[in-house]
């Protein structure tokens, strides 16, 4: 079949505008593994309605998350690359997979706790069974690896109980995955509160790098980017602020720690954050021409979608079949 004989399954929503941290994180990785394995990259648009969405925005950005990954470097051709939306047996999994997952589980799931205290407003029963559809996402296509940045565990945790626990009952039927988290890049923070994990909802600008923001503003915001008062370029917890920019450069440069504080030694913050701001101008500028061509050539990228969505169908339902069978549902005459 497609890349390896083991299966990766990733994916990310398609809310807000995506972070380096998003790229450094996730995406990157997922380009370095697609190599060894048969790869399903997804667009997750059914998981960003446990949030008020506006229509036309979502369509846009789905779009545009989609083209990304392409312009990242995963092949179309090799990877198959779709909207969740596309393949019903998400949904349908994802039914099943309640009624084996217990709401002692779900209430202890972190990211549910601090979306509900975000949205106050609007807890609904989609936030709080987010992490079932995610397992039905991993789960449908036998995933051996799920490559994640470290705010998903628990849910890959989760997700492989569910699996073990109904194979459990019914057999092997589902593969337990593993999570892969990346040595660099894992944990970018935030450029004006170190402590803070970089985020695509942060309301201040400067503290995040869009993919998507031009030379002259990515430059900017690394100048701006606060600092700490050693005033020279060292690698440790002391100096979170230069540690976070030593980590961002060199997951840009694959230059190790070491090699960048031997590079700017004797030199002052500001030539240092100047680099930094070049590296990652330099490393978005293709992305960006690349994502651009893909938006302007409809044609091409509807064949992908068409495409991807018939493969990743075909074999979501091998599986949605067999959880059936397992269940008692009756079988479909022919
Ligand atoms: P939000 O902040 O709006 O909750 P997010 O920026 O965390 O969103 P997600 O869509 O939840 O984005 O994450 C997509 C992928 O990017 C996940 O695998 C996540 O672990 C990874 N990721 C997100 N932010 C960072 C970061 N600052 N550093 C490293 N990885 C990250
Ligand atoms: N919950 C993830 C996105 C996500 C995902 C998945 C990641 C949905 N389904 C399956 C890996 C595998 C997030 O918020 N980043």
């Amino acid at each position: 079949m497609l890349n390896g004989e083991k299966m990766l399954f990733s994916g990310m929503q398609a809310t807000g505008r995506l972070t380096i941290g998003n790229y450094l994180g996730a995406l990157k990785n997922w380009v370095t593994l697609s190599d060894e394995y048969t790869c399903l990259f997804c667009v997750v648009d059914e998981h960003s309605i446990t949030v008020r969405q506006d229509p036309a925005t979502l369509r846009q950005r789905a779009r545009k998350l989609l083209t990304l990954y392409i312009a990242a470097g995963l092949d179309p051709e090799k990877n198959i690359i779709y909207y969740q939306s596309h393949v019903p047996a998400h949904a349908e999994l994802a039914w099943i997979l309640n009624c084996f997952t217990y709401i002692g589980e779900l209430s202890r799931m972190t990211q549910f706790k601090d979306k509900s205290a975000k949205h106050e407003d609007n807890i609904n029963a989609g936030l709080f069974t987010y992490p079932v559809l995610m397992a039905s996402d991993i789960l449908l296509y036998q995933t051996d690896v799920v490559p994640v940045g470290h705010d998903q565990l628990q849910h890959l945790e989760l997700t492989r109980d569910i699996a073990i626990r109904f194979n459990n009952i019914y057999g092997e039927v589902f593969t337990v995955p593993e999570a892969y988290i990346g040595k660099v890049g894992a944990r970018i923070q935030s450029l004006q509160d170190p402590a803070k994990k970089m985020s695509k909802s942060d309301e201040n600008e400067n503290a995040s790098i869009y993919l998507d923001d031009d030379r002259d503003t990515i430059i900017r915001k690394f100048k701006r980017a606060i600092t700490d008062n050693e005033a020279c370029v060292r690698f440790s917890d002391e100096q979170p602020a230069i540690k976070n920019l030593i980590s961002i450069y060199s997951a840009v440069t694959g230059k190790s720690p070491a090699d960048v504080e031997r590079e700017f030694e004797g030199k002052g913050y500001g030539e240092f954050k100047l680099a930094v701001g070049e590296s990652v101008a330099d490393l978005l500028a293709p992305i960006q021409k690349r994502q651009a061509e893909l938006l302007a050539d409809k044609d091409y990228v509807d064949g992908i979608i068409k495409n991807n969505a018939d493969h990743a169908s075909y074999l979501a339902m091998k599986t949605l079949r067999k959880v059936q069978k397992k269940l008692g549902f009756p079988e479909r005459p022919r």
